[in-house]
C-alpha cells in the first residue's frame, strides 16, 4: 500500500537540511539502507539508553563500573599529582566520580560532550562534590580533534573513554578516533578506555534484545525522531528491531526491519521498502584483549595495564601515547 506523500507530522523547518535530515536521506538512498548510530542519542534516545544501562541483560555498564570501583586505587596511583583528567563523551560523568573519589591530587577535570545541558549538570554536581577540583567543560564532538586549554600544556594528561563506545566505530574509524584522541592529549598522555569482550553469543544477543523491549524502543526511536523532527511518516508498528551477531567481524549489528512492502516519505523524498528489508543502525564490536591491543597500537598507543572482571565480560585498559 502506498502512503501519502504529505508529511503526516509537523516538521521543524530548522531540521530540514540539518545533519540528521541529510544523513537520513543519504542513508536511505543507498542500496543497503542505513542510519548512522550517532542519531540514536536525541533526548528520548539518551533517556532510553540510560534505561538500557540498568537492564539485567545489559552487563557492560555494571561490569565496567565494578572494574573501575575495584581498580580505582590502582588507577589513581598511576595518575601523578597535578594531572588533568579529560573525558571524551562525558554525558552524565557518573563513572568518573569513582575515579575522582580517589584522585585527590588531580588538578582539573575536563568533560567533553556535545550536550551543553549534560555538561552544565555534570559540572554543577562535580564542582559541589569536589570543591578543590577545577572543572573545565568543553562543548565539542569528541570525534573531532580538540584543542586543550593552553594552561594544561605542561601537565600530565589522562584521557578517559569508558563504556566501550569505541566499539560503535568500525575498526578503521576506531583507529582514526584513537589517533585523534592521542593528538588532542599530546605526547606522554595516558588513556583509560573500556572495551567489551567477545563471549557467549546468547549472552551478547540478550544484551542487545532485552525482554522488556527497551533496546527495541531505543532503535525504533530513530524512526520516531524522523517523524518528530522531519515530518517523516514512518509507521512504527511496520518495523521491528533486530540484533544479530556477526561472527566474522566480531560485532553485534542492529537493524530495523520492514515488516511489509511499503513507501515512506522523508523531507520531500519517497523511499521504498521490500518486506524484510533492513536499515542498518549500529555496529557494536567485541574484542579479544590481544585484538584490542593491535587496534590501539595502530593508532600509536602502547598498552600499559588491562583489568577484567572474574567472568571476563569486559576490559578496562590503560594506554600510553
Ligand atoms: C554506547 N554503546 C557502547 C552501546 C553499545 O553497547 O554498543 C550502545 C547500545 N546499543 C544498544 N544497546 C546499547
Amino acid at each position: 500500500m502506498e502512503q501519502s506523500a504529505r508529511p503526516h507530522g509537523r516538521a521543524d523547518p530548522a531540521a530540514i537540511g540539518s545533519d540528521f535530515s541529510e544523513a537520513l536521506i543519504a542513508g536511505l538512498s543507498a542500496p543497503q539502507k542505513s542510519i548512522p548510530s550517532r542519531f540514536l542519542y536525541d533526548a528520548a534516545g539518551s533517556a532510553l539508553f540510560e534505561k538500557i544501562t540498568t537492564l539485567p541483560e545489559y552487563y557492560p555498564t555494571r561490569t565496567e563500573t565494578d572494574i573501575l570501583r575495584y581498580q580505582a586505587e590502582e588507577i589513581a596511583a598511576i595518575v601523578p599529582a597535578g594531572a588533568v583528567l579529560v573525558e571524551f563523551g562525558s554525558g552524565s560523568s557518573t563513572k568518573t566520580e569513582l575515579l575522582l573519589e580517589r584522585m585527590d591530587k588531580l588538578h582539573a577535570y575536563v568533560p567533553i560532550d556535545i550536550s551543553s545541558a549534560a555538561l552544565r549538570d555534570a559540572k554543577a554536581r562535580i564542582a559541589e562534590r569536589f570543591p578543590e577540583l577545577l572543572v573545565m567543560p568543553i562543548e565539542a564532538d569528541f570525534a573531532q580533534p580538540i584543542v586543550m586549554p593552553p594552561e594544561f600544556s605542561a601537565r600530565p594528561l589522562f584521557g578517559f573513554f569508558p563504556g566501550s563506545t569505541i566499539g560503535n566505530s568500525r575498526p578503521i574509524d576506531a583507529v582514526a578516533l584513537l589517533a585523534s584522541m592521542r593528538r588532542t592529549l599530546g605526547p606522554d598522555a595516558h588513556l583509560i578506555i573500556g572495551a567489551d569482550l567477545k563471549k557467549n553469543v546468547r549472552r551478547l544477543l540478550a544484551a542487545y534484545d532485552d525482554a522488556d523491549g527497551v533496546t527495541a524502543a531505543f532503535n525504533l526511536n530513530l524512526l520516531a525522531r524522523a517523524n518528530r523532527e522531519l515530518g517523516a511518516n514512518f509507521k512504527l508498528d511496520q518495523f521491528k528491531h533486530s540484533a544479530t551477531y556477526d561472527m566474522r567481524n566480531g560485532r553485534i549489528d542492529m537493524h530495523l526491519v520492514s515488516l511489509r512492502e511499503q513507501w515512506v516519505d522523508v523531507g520531500g523524498h519517497r523511499f521504498h521498502f521490500d518486506a524484510g528489508e533492513q536499515i542498518h543502525t549500529e555496529h557494536s564490536h567485541k574484542y579479544e584483549i590481544e585484538g584490542f591491543h593491535t587496534l590501539v597500537s595502530e593508532a600509536g598507543w602502547r598498552p600499559q595495564v588491562v583489568w577484567t572482571d572474574a567472568e571476563r565480560l569486559f576490559s578496562v585498559h590503560v594506554l600510553i601515547a
